[in-house]
């Protein structure tokens, strides 16, 4: 332990600490902006610039040590301008076209021009912005604008450390410089996965979905169309940070509400979808074990998972679940079984779901996904998508009475529910597929698989054999998995893999928590309670016991892997 002066206070500190850490543990404000713990913290943006005693420059206070006995300003008049001229330099490449901006609610950029009251007093310029900015679409899920890019290399980073793909750099130089794939290479093309993590570290609204909120908002007024909105689990864990709840707070009623005033015809639960998703699974698991199939199995319900095996492991193909995911599945159902009970002509049904997910976007356009030319999916809708058209349409989101939907296609299981989270599938899978084979009723909770470790591993006795799974998040961690794979000699049977690290709740979709805040809580962490939460409290939690899956069964499907069930809920792959 040693001691600093901060302003003309003393505080302990640790010498492996910066002076940004010991600052703000003690809730000194040092503004930032390039700065992204575990992720970019290699500053280069100069708002964390302060005063230290005894030094002619100013230093960055995100990467210079603490001392003993160093006397740091972090506020001063030279400091005050310093900082100000800094930010006033990164508005002369900035587009501000903030009422139509994604980050219109929560822009790093725009908090640190108001608090610093920039007028241009010191560079006497202001958006000086030529207009041959890179703009690039060609995803059509995914926009990269760098008219908005500050360069502070978050999402370089975070694409390498998070998604372990590199697939952003840094191109051309000096003022043309900007952020993209590598030179020539379109999004499309580039081998990017749309884990959307390069957006989720974006201070402003150079990256960002390709909004849905247009056609849905011209959707909704047309009175020949029906339009059947499908929730996945994890939206309703975070959609409450986008209205000030915080972190880790359930808003189900209130969402379900807003859809309801948004005057949404029809209301499905994914978490439904998620529990017929384990039958299926669950059968096809046990299919494997009896008839030595392909082992390990692999979960396919994370898309972002799937790009990156078709895109770098096709070998592995074969190992994935036939299943398609809860989303599509959903897709699936809205535009043949529940279009029938509506009697309405399926191509007036339009299909919405709301995912905290980018990549979902791209899943739901896959040739395969649909029949007879229609897609099962017509839109995804991110969670801060849909937070935007509930802010637009001027709902007052705190307000709102919690309500439930209506219909059998809502109803789930504790199970369903934690499919958001890391570890939550393979939890849901476990439950029912112990109980069917050890005939009996098992155990409920699997805890072994539960947490943010990257990759978990358990073993668990099923019917008097040794299963051994493992769960897998994060492309980084997938890659580690799977390379070492090729050569392990364990022999596993089961793995669950996400593409985001947390699970869903974690998704490229979701609330964009700023850089400060992400240092100072366990996002993942607070929104994945809000399902286990949701799961301790159901009467049901196993899968196989949510009445409404097994009526479909009764009505429509049969049984899980009849012909119905193929042609409606399995799919294939992409080599
Ligand atoms: Fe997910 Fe899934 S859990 S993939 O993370 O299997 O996106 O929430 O909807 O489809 O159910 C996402 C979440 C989601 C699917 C389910
Ligand atoms: Fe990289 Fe993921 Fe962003 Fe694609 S979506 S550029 S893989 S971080």
């Amino acid at each position: 332990q040693i001691k600093i002066n901060i302003n003309g206070l003393d505080y302990d500190a640790n010498p492996n600490e910066t002076i940004l850490q010991v600052a703000e543990k003690n809730d000194i404000y040092i503004p930032r902006l390039c700065f992204l713990k575990d992720i970019h913290e290699d500053g280069n943006c100069r708002l964390c610039s302060v005063k230290v005693e005894g030094q002619v420059n100013l230093k960055p206070a995100c990467k210079t040590m603490v001392e003993d006995g160093m006397k740091i300003i972090t506020d001063d008049q030279e400091v005050y301008d310093t900082v100000s001229m800094n930010l006033e330099l990164l508005t002369h490449r900035h587009n501000f076209e903030c009422f139509k901006c994604s980050r219109e609610n929560n822009c790093e950029f725009l908090d640190l021009l108001r608090r610093y009251s920039i007028d241009n007093e010191f560079t006497n310029m202001y958006g000086d912005i030529d207009s041959d900015f890179y703009y690039q679409d060609s995803s059509g899920v995914m926009i990269i604008d760098s008219s908005k890019c500050v360069l502070c290399g978050r999402c370089v980073s975070a694409c390498e450390k998070q998604s372990g793909l590199s697939i952003l750099h840094f191109n051309e130089r000096g003022n043309k410089t900007y952020v993209g794939p590598a030179q020539f290479h379109e999004l499309a093309d580039s081998g990017c996965i749309y884990c959307g993590k390069c957006i989720g570290a974006c201070p402003t609204g150079a990256l960002r979905e390709s909004d849905d909120i247009k056609p849905i908002e011209r959707l909704l007024r047309d009175p020949s169309k029906t339009l059947v909105v499908q929730v996945a689990p994890a939206v309703r864990a975070a959609l409450g940070e986008e209205f000030g709840y915080p972190i880790g707070t359930n808003v189900e009623g209130k969402l379900f509400s807003a859809l309801k005033a948004l005057g949404i015809h029809e209301i499905m639960d994914t978490n439904f979808t998620a529990d017929l998703t384990i039958m299926e699974e669950g059968t096809e698991f046990i299919h494997r074990l009896q008839h030595d199939g392909v082992f390990p199995m692999f979960t396919s319900c994370s898309p972002g998972w799937i790009n990156l095996l078709e895109l770098n492991y096709p070998e592995f193909i074969p190992n994935l679940s036939s299943c398609k995911s809860p989303q599509q599945m959903a897709g699936a159902l809205i535009k043949t079984y529940y279009a029938e009970k509506l009697e309405v002509d399926v191509k007036d049904i339009v299909s919405v779901s709301l995912m905290p997910c980018i990549a979902k976007k791209e899943e739901a356009r896959r040739p395969e996904m649909g029949r007879n030319g229609i897609q099962d999916v017509d839109y995804v809708l991110t969670t801060r998508e849909f937070s935007r058209l509930i802010r637009r349409r001027g709902i007052d989101f705190r307000n709102l009475e919690d309500s439930k939907p209506y219909g059998m296609l809502s109803s789930y299981t504790g199970a369903g529910a934690i499919f958001g989270a890391t570890g939550g599938v393979m939890e849901a899978a476990l439950r029912t597929v112990s109980e069917i084979l050890d005939k009996k009723e098992t155990q409920i909770e699997f805890q072994q698989v539960r947490g943010t470790e990257h990759i978990k591993e358990a073993t668990f006795q099923i019917a008097g054999q040794d299963i051994n799974v493992a769960v897998v998040h994060g492309g980084v961690a997938i890659q580690e998995f799977l390379d070492s794979l090729k050569d392990s000699t364990k022999q596993y049977h089961f793995v669950e893999f996400m593409g985001c690290t947390g699970g869903c709740i974690n998704g490229g979709g979701q609330p964009i928590v700023k850089a400060k805040d992400q240092d100072k809580y366990d996002v993942r962490k607070l929104r994945a309670q809000v399902l286990y939460d949701i799961d301790a409290k159901a009467t049901l939690r196993k899968s196989h016991q949510n009445e409404f899956v097994a009526k479909l069964y009764e009505d429509f499907l049969e049984k899980p892997h009849s012909k119905k069930a193929h042609e409606l809920l399995h799919t294939t792959y992409h080599k």
